[in-house]
């Protein structure tokens, strides 16, 4: 039976722990000999979309092209893993919709604001506290978080693994992979 591709959307905050999950899970899959492949701020924002920068309308342009790319992928049956926070609701839900019968699979990745500003690993929350960087997300942009995701993890609760762990069980229990 060939593999079939679906698209993995995490969503969430900066420093929430997005990448570091979809970097795992990505490992996890590869390990099992699945097909799977990342899309992050490091291959798209830097190229594809480097047009783009963070008002709404840069982020709602920066998400419908990831949405393209991310069902592009899972037409060639591999699994696409998104990482971008994708603040806004209507993107999100229309990213579901550009995939029509090919399986999306939403997770919210789940912190506080005042958590991921406590870790602020590049310092840019401290940035936007102090106005050096406007429009920041959960700061001084909005972050719509998901009201019906597949999967929610919190990530100030559960390690990187765990977090793969309840990601892979769902795709399991769903017939995914
Ligand atoms: C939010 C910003 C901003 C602003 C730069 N707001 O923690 P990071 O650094 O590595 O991840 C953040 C990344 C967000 O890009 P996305 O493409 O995921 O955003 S969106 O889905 O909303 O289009 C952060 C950095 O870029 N960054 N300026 N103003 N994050």
């Amino acid at each position: 039976r060939g593999q079939k591709g679906f698209t993995i959307w995490l969503t969430g905050l900066s420093a929430s722990g997005k990448s570091t999950i979809a970097a795992a899970l990505e490992q996890h899959l590869l390990h099992n000999n699945i097909s799977a492949y990342r899309l992050d701020g490091d291959n798209v924002r830097f190229g594809l979309n480097k047009d783009l920068g963070f008002s709404e309308g840069d982020r709602n342009e920066n998400i419908r092209r990831i949405a393209e790319v991310s069902k592009l992928f899972a037409d060639s049956s591999t699994i696409a893993i998104t990482s971008f926070i994708s603040p806004y609701i209507a993107d999100r839900t229309a990213a579901r919709e550009l995939h029509g019968e090919i399986p999306f699979v939403e997770v919210h990745v789940d912190i506080p604001v005042s958590v991921a500003e406590q870790r602020d690993p590049k310092g840019l929350y401290k940035k936007a506290r102090a106005g050096e960087i406007k429009d920041f997300t959960g700061i001084s942009a909005p972050y719509e978080a998901p009201e019906n995701p597949e999967i929610r993890v919190q990530t100030d609760k559960v390690s990187v693994e765990e977090a793969v762990k309840i990601i892979v069980d769902h795709l399991q229990e769903k017939g995914l992979v």
